[in-house]
Protein backbone atom coordinates (compact mmCIF):
# COMPACT_ATOMS: atom_id res chain seq x y z
CA UNK A 1 0.00 0.00 0.00
CA UNK A 2 1.36 3.13 -0.71
CA UNK A 3 2.21 5.52 2.23
CA UNK A 4 2.18 9.29 3.40
CA UNK A 5 5.45 11.17 4.31
CA UNK A 6 4.72 13.34 7.14
CA UNK A 7 6.90 16.01 7.45
CA UNK A 8 6.59 18.33 10.78
CA UNK A 9 7.70 22.38 11.03
CA UNK A 10 7.95 22.77 14.97
CA UNK A 11 8.75 26.18 15.09
CA UNK A 12 9.30 28.75 12.27
CA UNK A 13 10.83 31.89 12.48
CA UNK A 14 7.74 34.22 12.80
CA UNK A 15 5.59 33.40 16.35
CA UNK A 16 7.11 34.72 18.95
CA UNK A 17 7.05 32.77 21.90
CA UNK A 18 5.60 35.18 24.35
CA UNK A 19 2.56 34.89 22.19
CA UNK A 20 2.41 31.26 22.24
CA UNK A 21 4.22 29.14 24.82
CA UNK A 22 3.66 26.32 23.36
CA UNK A 23 5.75 26.99 20.51
CA UNK A 24 8.92 24.46 21.20
CA UNK A 25 12.03 27.44 20.38
CA UNK A 26 14.53 25.70 23.28
CA UNK A 27 16.68 22.40 22.09
CA UNK A 28 14.91 20.43 24.88
CA UNK A 29 11.57 21.77 23.53
CA UNK A 30 12.92 20.99 20.22
CA UNK A 31 13.57 17.32 20.61
CA UNK A 32 10.47 16.73 22.93
CA UNK A 33 8.53 17.67 20.42
CA UNK A 34 10.76 15.83 17.63
CA UNK A 35 10.43 12.86 19.97
CA UNK A 36 6.02 12.59 20.06
CA UNK A 37 5.54 13.79 16.55
CA UNK A 38 7.77 10.38 15.09
CA UNK A 39 6.18 8.63 17.46
CA UNK A 40 2.76 10.03 16.16
CA UNK A 41 3.67 9.50 12.63
CA UNK A 42 6.21 12.00 11.11
CA UNK A 43 9.27 11.24 9.32
CA UNK A 44 11.30 14.21 8.45
CA UNK A 45 11.33 17.33 10.64
CA UNK A 46 12.17 20.83 9.42
CA UNK A 47 13.93 23.17 11.74
CA UNK A 48 13.85 26.58 12.15
CA UNK A 49 15.72 27.28 15.73
CA UNK A 50 15.92 30.17 18.36
CA UNK A 51 18.63 31.47 20.57
CA UNK A 52 18.37 32.31 24.34
CA UNK A 53 15.90 34.96 24.02
CA UNK A 54 13.54 32.45 22.15
CA UNK A 55 14.37 34.89 18.76
CA UNK A 56 15.13 33.09 15.40
CA UNK A 57 18.37 32.73 14.57
CA UNK A 58 20.94 31.19 12.04
CA UNK A 59 23.86 30.75 14.53
CA UNK A 60 25.98 28.04 13.40
CA UNK A 61 27.18 26.57 16.56
CA UNK A 62 23.18 26.32 17.49
CA UNK A 63 22.45 24.63 14.20
CA UNK A 64 25.09 21.65 14.40
CA UNK A 65 23.97 21.53 17.67
CA UNK A 66 19.95 20.80 16.52
CA UNK A 67 21.38 18.55 14.42
CA UNK A 68 22.96 16.33 16.80
CA UNK A 69 20.42 16.58 19.45
CA UNK A 70 17.81 15.10 16.85
CA UNK A 71 19.65 12.96 15.34
CA UNK A 72 20.65 11.17 18.72
CA UNK A 73 16.89 11.12 20.01
CA UNK A 74 14.84 10.48 16.80
CA UNK A 75 15.75 8.48 13.39
CA UNK A 76 13.76 11.56 11.74
CA UNK A 77 15.12 12.98 8.77
CA UNK A 78 16.69 16.23 9.54
CA UNK A 79 15.80 18.91 7.02
CA UNK A 80 17.54 22.15 7.82
CA UNK A 81 15.18 25.69 7.13
CA UNK A 82 17.74 27.64 4.88
CA UNK A 83 14.63 30.28 4.47
CA UNK A 84 15.28 31.76 8.14
CA UNK A 85 13.22 34.97 9.11
CA UNK A 86 12.59 37.31 6.25
CA UNK A 87 15.66 39.36 8.01
CA UNK A 88 18.27 36.82 7.19
CA UNK A 89 21.16 37.81 5.21
CA UNK A 90 22.10 35.52 2.12
CA UNK A 91 25.16 34.65 3.14
CA UNK A 92 23.71 33.12 6.87
CA UNK A 93 21.03 31.21 4.90
CA UNK A 94 23.91 29.62 2.68
CA UNK A 95 26.23 28.91 5.87
CA UNK A 96 23.35 26.75 7.05
CA UNK A 97 24.90 23.87 5.10
CA UNK A 98 27.68 23.85 6.99
CA UNK A 99 25.57 22.48 9.98
CA UNK A 100 25.32 19.09 7.88
CA UNK A 101 21.36 18.60 7.59
CA UNK A 102 19.98 15.70 5.60
CA UNK A 103 17.94 17.67 3.69
CA UNK A 104 17.68 21.80 3.16
CA UNK A 105 14.84 23.80 2.42
CA UNK A 106 15.50 25.63 -0.96
CA UNK A 107 12.91 28.36 -2.11
CA UNK A 108 11.91 28.91 -5.51
CA UNK A 109 11.58 33.01 -5.76
CA UNK A 110 10.60 35.63 -4.06
CA UNK A 111 7.44 36.20 -2.27
CA UNK A 112 5.49 38.95 -0.55
CA UNK A 113 4.90 37.02 3.06
CA UNK A 114 2.58 39.22 5.14
CA UNK A 115 3.52 42.62 5.37
CA UNK A 116 7.07 41.73 4.53
CA UNK A 117 8.91 40.40 1.13
CA UNK A 118 10.73 36.73 1.57
CA UNK A 119 13.73 37.12 -0.53
CA UNK A 120 15.11 34.66 -2.76
CA UNK A 121 16.36 36.00 -6.26
CA UNK A 122 17.70 33.98 -8.87
CA UNK A 123 21.67 34.12 -8.06
CA UNK A 124 20.60 33.23 -5.15
CA UNK A 125 18.58 30.35 -5.68
CA UNK A 126 20.92 29.17 -7.87
CA UNK A 127 24.09 29.62 -5.30
CA UNK A 128 21.90 27.60 -2.90
CA UNK A 129 21.41 24.80 -5.34
CA UNK A 130 24.95 24.39 -6.07
CA UNK A 131 26.42 23.97 -3.00
CA UNK A 132 23.68 21.64 -1.79
CA UNK A 133 24.87 19.12 -4.33
CA UNK A 134 28.38 19.85 -3.46
CA UNK A 135 27.61 19.21 0.01
CA UNK A 136 25.54 16.63 -0.83
CA UNK A 137 22.08 17.46 1.20
CA UNK A 138 18.89 16.55 -0.74
CA UNK A 139 16.92 19.65 -1.15
CA UNK A 140 13.28 20.24 -0.55
CA UNK A 141 11.92 22.79 -3.76
CA UNK A 142 9.88 25.11 -1.45
CA UNK A 143 6.83 26.59 -4.18
CA UNK A 144 4.97 29.45 -2.84
CA UNK A 145 3.50 30.16 -6.58
CA UNK A 146 3.40 29.62 -9.65
CA UNK A 147 5.97 31.57 -10.66
CA UNK A 148 8.27 29.34 -8.50
CA UNK A 149 7.35 26.19 -10.28
CA UNK A 150 8.56 28.03 -13.78
CA UNK A 151 11.69 28.22 -11.85
CA UNK A 152 12.17 24.87 -10.73
CA UNK A 153 11.56 24.06 -14.34
CA UNK A 154 14.60 26.50 -14.83
CA UNK A 155 16.73 25.08 -12.41
CA UNK A 156 16.85 22.02 -13.13
CA UNK A 157 17.16 22.64 -16.89
CA UNK A 158 20.55 24.51 -16.12
CA UNK A 159 21.76 22.70 -13.25
CA UNK A 160 20.39 19.24 -13.37
CA UNK A 161 19.03 17.11 -10.65
CA UNK A 162 19.72 17.25 -7.06
CA UNK A 163 22.22 15.57 -4.80
CA UNK A 164 20.68 11.73 -4.47
CA UNK A 165 19.01 11.75 -8.03
CA UNK A 166 15.12 12.63 -6.54
CA UNK A 167 13.32 15.76 -6.85
CA UNK A 168 10.89 16.75 -3.96
CA UNK A 169 8.75 19.86 -3.26
CA UNK A 170 6.51 21.52 -1.04
CA UNK A 171 3.73 23.64 -1.94
CA UNK A 172 3.42 26.61 0.56
CA UNK A 173 -0.01 27.62 -0.03
CA UNK A 174 -1.93 30.61 2.23
CA UNK A 175 0.73 32.78 2.62
CA UNK A 176 -0.56 36.40 2.25
CA UNK A 177 1.20 37.00 -0.90
CA UNK A 178 1.68 33.54 -2.40
CA UNK A 179 -0.86 31.22 -4.33
CA UNK A 180 -4.33 30.68 -2.25
CA UNK A 181 -4.59 27.61 -0.22
CA UNK A 182 -7.34 25.61 -2.42
CA UNK A 183 -7.78 22.86 -4.06
CA UNK A 184 -8.08 24.71 -7.32
CA UNK A 185 -4.45 26.35 -6.71
CA UNK A 186 -3.22 22.60 -5.70
CA UNK A 187 -4.04 20.81 -8.78
CA UNK A 188 -2.62 24.04 -11.12
CA UNK A 189 0.42 23.68 -9.11
CA UNK A 190 1.16 20.31 -9.20
CA UNK A 191 0.33 19.71 -13.11
CA UNK A 192 2.40 22.39 -13.95
CA UNK A 193 5.54 20.30 -11.82
CA UNK A 194 8.39 19.13 -14.21
CA UNK A 195 8.38 15.61 -14.98
CA UNK A 196 11.65 15.00 -13.20
CA UNK A 197 9.66 15.66 -9.79
CA UNK A 198 9.12 12.59 -7.97
CA UNK A 199 7.22 13.25 -4.66
CA UNK A 200 5.58 16.37 -3.68
CA UNK A 201 4.09 17.65 0.05
CA UNK A 202 1.87 20.56 0.53
CA UNK A 203 1.05 22.65 3.54
CA UNK A 204 -1.90 25.24 4.05
CA UNK A 205 -0.87 28.38 6.22
CA UNK A 206 -3.50 28.99 9.37
CA UNK A 207 -6.86 28.34 8.38
CA UNK A 208 -6.06 26.58 4.69
CA UNK A 209 -4.09 23.73 7.11
CA UNK A 210 -7.06 20.84 6.88
CA UNK A 211 -8.42 21.64 3.41
CA UNK A 212 -4.60 21.54 1.77
CA UNK A 213 -4.26 18.50 3.27
CA UNK A 214 -7.52 17.24 2.01
CA UNK A 215 -6.60 18.25 -1.05
CA UNK A 216 -3.10 16.88 -0.74
CA UNK A 217 -3.89 13.56 0.11
CA UNK A 218 -6.94 13.58 -2.63
CA UNK A 219 -3.77 14.36 -5.50
CA UNK A 220 -1.72 11.90 -4.20
CA UNK A 221 0.72 14.34 -2.50
CA UNK A 222 2.41 13.92 0.51
CA UNK A 223 1.58 16.35 4.05
CA UNK A 224 3.35 19.18 5.98
CA UNK A 225 1.91 19.93 9.34
CA UNK A 226 3.24 21.72 12.44
CA UNK A 227 2.87 25.12 14.33
CA UNK A 228 5.41 27.04 11.98
CA UNK A 229 2.24 26.86 9.25
CA UNK A 230 -0.73 26.84 12.38
CA UNK A 231 -1.57 27.41 15.51
CA UNK A 232 -5.36 26.30 15.50
CA UNK A 233 -6.81 23.10 14.91
CA UNK A 234 -10.35 24.48 14.58
CA UNK A 235 -11.58 28.20 15.02
CA UNK A 236 -10.89 28.80 18.94
CA UNK A 237 -9.05 25.61 19.24
CA UNK A 238 -5.54 26.84 19.85
CA UNK A 239 -2.76 24.12 19.00
CA UNK A 240 -1.14 22.96 22.39
CA UNK A 241 1.46 20.37 21.08
CA UNK A 242 2.60 19.75 17.46
CA UNK A 243 2.01 16.03 17.76
CA UNK A 244 -1.60 17.28 17.95
CA UNK A 245 -1.04 18.54 14.11
CA UNK A 246 0.94 15.15 13.69
CA UNK A 247 -1.65 13.01 14.97
CA UNK A 248 -4.54 14.52 12.95
CA UNK A 249 -2.10 14.26 9.92
CA UNK A 250 -2.06 10.63 10.10
CA UNK A 251 -5.61 9.99 10.61
CA UNK A 252 -6.47 11.53 7.87
CA UNK A 253 -3.37 9.89 5.74
CA UNK A 254 -4.57 6.25 7.55
CA UNK A 255 -8.36 7.17 6.51
CA UNK A 256 -6.80 7.41 2.85
CA UNK A 257 -5.54 4.34 2.70
CA UNK A 258 -2.38 5.82 3.05
CA UNK A 259 -1.03 5.30 6.33
CA UNK A 260 2.52 7.21 7.71
CA UNK A 261 5.91 5.53 6.18
CA UNK A 262 8.46 5.55 8.46
CA UNK A 263 11.83 7.37 8.45
CA UNK A 264 13.23 4.90 6.99
CA UNK A 265 11.19 4.31 4.38
CA UNK A 266 11.35 8.28 3.60
CA UNK A 267 14.72 7.73 3.60
CA UNK A 268 14.53 5.23 0.32
CA UNK A 269 11.65 7.93 -0.83
CA UNK A 270 14.33 11.04 -0.90
CA UNK A 271 17.17 9.15 -1.17
CA UNK A 272 18.82 10.43 1.88
CA UNK A 273 22.17 9.36 3.34
CA UNK A 274 21.73 6.78 6.03
N1 LIG B 1 10.32 31.97 7.57
C1 LIG B 1 10.06 32.24 6.19
C2 LIG B 1 10.52 33.62 5.83
C3 LIG B 1 11.86 27.98 4.81
O1 LIG B 1 11.90 27.56 5.95
O2 LIG B 1 12.67 27.64 3.96
C4 LIG B 1 10.70 31.27 5.29
C5 LIG B 1 10.45 29.85 5.53
C6 LIG B 1 10.81 28.96 4.42
O3 LIG B 1 10.02 29.41 6.58
ZN1 LIG C 1 10.40 27.07 7.42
Amino acid sequence: MASTLITVAPTGAETAKADCPALPTTLNELVEAAKRCEAAGAAMIHLHIRDGEHRPTLELSRLTDAVAAIRENTGLIVQLSTGGAVTDPYDHRLRVLDAGPDSCSLTMGTVNFGDDVFMNPWPFVAELYQLSQEREVVPEFELFDLGHVAALHRLLDKFGLPYGGRVHCDLVMGVPGGMPGTTDALVAAVNALPAAVTSWSATGIGRTSLSVALAALSKGGHLRVGMEDTLTLAKGQPVTHNAELVERAAALATMAQRPPMSPDEARDLLNVKR
